[in-house]
């Protein structure tokens, strides 16, 4: 008699039985049972999805791997163990060599301003024409685990799903880059991740060999100012700017071209936290950016930008005081306004992390008719590297098969075949072309992507680096003195701490040789940060420093939001707190556009003077107030215990000393008193009628900056240390 032969319904080859006992615990969709050693299983219900290997065989047991006896070896024949810790093992793909942690969303550009006459670039043909669009924002520096608010340059890639095929914008936050050659590229990225010997400091630039390599790389001096701004600390990636930051070419249909740079426009402005907040918000929440954009996409608040082109003939490039092709410079949106044609709108976050944010592969190479490259040397370096990065990330050349590299708007036909996780060979007979057989796609002299006929330059082929690149500091003078002073002081004070981070006392002394071609203040202010005594003598130029006409665009505070509109506001309350109060905040809040969030002393809430029990969102320990943009404290019967409480002290002083707008209703000034604190103008008592819009009102402000301004910095200091 064989095993199956008299197999009665619902008979198990085991001798072990099925678990039974039901256990007191019930799960959302049923009540567990105990087996023999106390596990719990769940079991499937009539009709409900049986749990099956991956080749579609329904397991039994998925607690316990099948063994000779209960208390015997396992067994190798045990497909169901060994199939489950297989694809375990093999979860790992290697994450990105640059912009490893990231975080997407899906969305949709509409087009508000055809361009047809200028490109043939399909998103931009008629009003209202919409394309969908994947972005992932990203740092550059940190591990894929890495924190939010590292101090770093953040990506911002758009890929856009056209009928014309994808093309894909992958930019950054900042409009110019570190360095003007592609073969720096390994070595400005070695030099900024953690050190090779020691295997840190993560997602930071504050060390050693970076400024190393940066004081030997003067045409990094532009973006170090944008990066040492407040620009690399963004208060959320809904409130930061993209760009292009290479010059691409628009193609129309005649064939004509233009250069361009792309720029993206948040709709809620630009903010940014300190350096401080940052460095707290790591700790209190190291996902701080995507809980953010996850949160705001769910509440229906969809971000928005505006795309604007700065769009220009070779004429107008050749009358700039820049080598359009250099990759370290921008142009000014006072000199090449500009122009707004489209938006993109975020909708939706990804179902899967992994299968889209992680396995979303960007190309620089991946344009559409009507968008075409320069000789810029960084993007053309960069359209080589980007698919060979994919290739080792993905595992193979069918990378564009997965769904959120497919092109949606229109189909894919060609005669490319096998290879890795290939879903999509062709069927018949011919996978070759020209063939005689009329089968397969062929190709379309009138439609099909024509680069543009640029004329290649004259002369021998070299090493060189163009002399219309040389002028290393200009912009970098540019950038600083169009910022407000405060601004200046953030930049300032950020080279103070890198560079305090560098051991070599001769990095520090080398790059405040630099800051002396940019500002000769910044450098002073710098020099006494650092303890200098004496001043280096200012790094030799290729090209000496210009004073160009400032662009104040390219300063955050001077064109506040002036809006609350999506910003946060954190509320404590404690036992026996008004709770009108707290109702004309939220009114008020959400009038504003922006969300409340409550914070209470005990894990749960608080009970109101009127003896209700209000939720609250947070634990007091658990929720410092750099997570919030302004907050309010609600005090009652227990503000003697909040005034003693040290979280509720540093809630307080945290917040004061970053700036922050403050309700408060009674508190008296215990708490304040405790926390060292002077009340000024950025405080406002809540007991008034109409206190609560008053305050809403002040918050659009975002920070009381004459706040800081009263505070000691080590840039003011008398130098204490040792001769540098
Ligand atoms: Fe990248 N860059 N990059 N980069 N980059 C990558 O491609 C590279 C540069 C940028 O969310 C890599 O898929 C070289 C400038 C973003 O998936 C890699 C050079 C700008 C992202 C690569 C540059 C960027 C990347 C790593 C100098 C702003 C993340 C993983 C020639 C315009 C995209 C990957 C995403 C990612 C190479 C310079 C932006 C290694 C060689 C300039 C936003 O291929």
């Amino acid at each position: 008699m064989t095993d199956s032969a008299s197999k009665p319904a619902g008979f198990r080859y085991s001798t072990v039985p099925a678990p039974t006992q039901k256990v007191d615990i019930t799960t959302s969709d049923q009540q567990p049972s105990r087996g023999q050693g106390g596990e719990l299983h769940q079991t499937v219900a009539d009709g409900a999805d049986k749990l099956t290997t991956s080749q579609g065989v329904s397991v039994s047991d998925n607690q316990n791997s099948l063994r000779a006896t209960d208390r015997g070896p396992l067994l190798l024949e045990d497909f169901v163990l060994r199939e489950k810790i297989f694809h375990f093992d093999h979860e790992r793909i290697p994450e990105r060599v640059v912009h490893a942690r990231g975080y997407g969303a899906h969305g949709h550009f509409i087009c508000t301003k055809p361009i047809p006459g200028i490109t043939q670039a399909a998103p931009f043909q008629a009003e209202n024409k919409e394309t969908s669009v994947f972005v992932r924002f990203s740092t550059v520096a940190g591990a894929k685990g890495s924190m939010d608010l590292a101090r770093d340059v953040r990506g911002f890639a758009v890929k856009f799903y056209t009928e014309e095929g994808n093309w894909d914008l992958v930019g950054n936050n900042i409009p110019v880059f570190f360095i003007q050659d592609p073969i720096k590229f390994p070595d400005l990225v070695h030099a900024v991740k953690p050190e090779a010997d020691r295997g840190f400091p993560q997602a930071q630039s504050a060390h050693d060999t970076f400024w190393d390599y940066i004081s030997l790389t003067p045409e990094s001096m532009h973006m170090v100012m944008w990066q040492m701004s407040d620009r690399t600390i963004p208060r959320s990636f809904r409130m930061m700017e993209g760009f292009g930051v290479h010059t691409f070419r628009f193609v129309n249909e005649s064939g004509e071209s233009t250069f361009v740079k792309f720029h993206w426009k948040p709709h809620l402005g630009l903010q940014s936290v300190l350096w401080d907040e940052a460095v707290k918000i790591n700790g209190a929440d190291p996902d701080f950016h995507r809980r953010d954009l996850w949160n705001a996409i769910q509440y229906g608040d969809h971000p928005k930008w505006n795309l604007c082109v700065q769009v220009f003939t070779q004429t107008q490039a050749d009358k700039l005081d820049f080598d359009i092709l250099d990759p370290t410079k921008i142009i000014p949106e006072e000199i090449i306004p500009l122009v707004e044609i489209g938006t993109l709108t975020l909708t939706r976050m990804v179902d899967n992390f992994f299968q889209e944010t992680e396995q979303v592969a960007f190309c620089t190479q991946n344009v559409i008719p009507g968008i075409d490259f320069t000789d810029d040397p960084l993007l053309q370096g960069r359209n080589f590297s980007y698919l060979d990065t994919q290739l080792k990330r993905l595992g193979g050349p069918n990378f564009t098969q997965i769904p959120i590299n497919a092109p949606r708007g229109c189909p894919v036909h060609n005669y490319h075949q096998d290879g890795h996780m290939q879903t999509q060979n062709r069927k018949g007979r011919v996978n070759y072309e020209p063939n005689g057989f009329s089968d397969g796609p062929r190709e379309d002299p009138l439609k099909g992507y024509v680069s543009f006929a640029a004329r290649s330059p004259e002369g021998s082929k070299q090493r060189l680096r163009p002399e219309s690149f040389a002028d290393h500091y200009s912009q970098a003078r540019l950038f600083y003195r169009s910022q407000t002073e405060i601004e200046q002081h953030h930049i300032a004070d950020a080279l103070v701490f890198e560079l305090s981070k560098c051991q070599m006392l001769d990095i520090r002394k080398r790059m405040v040789a630099h800051l002396l071609n940019i500002d000769e203040d910044l450098a002073q202010q710098v020099a006494n940060g650092l303890g200098f005594r004496d001043m280096p003598t200012p790094a030799v130029t290729a090209v000496p420093a210009r004073d160009l006409d400032l662009s104040p665009a390219l300063s955050i505070l001077g064109t506040p939001p002036n809006m609350f509109l999506g910003r946060k506001l954190g509320v404590i309350i404690a036992d026996g707190f008004d709770r009108d109060v707290l109702g004309e905040l939220a009114a008020e809040t959400i009038a504003e556009g922006g969300v409340m969030e409550v914070i209470s002393v005990r894990v749960g809430g608080a009970i109101a003077a009127d003896g209700s029990f209000v939720r609250a969102d947070h634990l007091l320990r658990g929720a410092k107030s750099v997570l919030f943009d302004a907050v309010a404290i609600l005090g009652g019967d227990a503000q003697a215990s909040l005034a003693r409480n040290p979280a509720a002290q540093e809630f307080l002083s945290d917040a004061h000393n970053h700036a922050k707008f403050i309700g408060h209703h009674g508190v008296d000034d215990l708490l304040s008193s405790a926390a060292g604190i002077v009340q000024d103008e950025g405080y406002t008592d809540l007991t008034a009628p109409g206190a609560a819009a008053d305050f809403l009102v002040a918050c659009r402000s975002l920070r009381l900056w004459s706040r800081t301004t009263a505070l000691p910095r080590e840039a003011d200091a008398e130098s204490l240390a040792p001769t540098a």
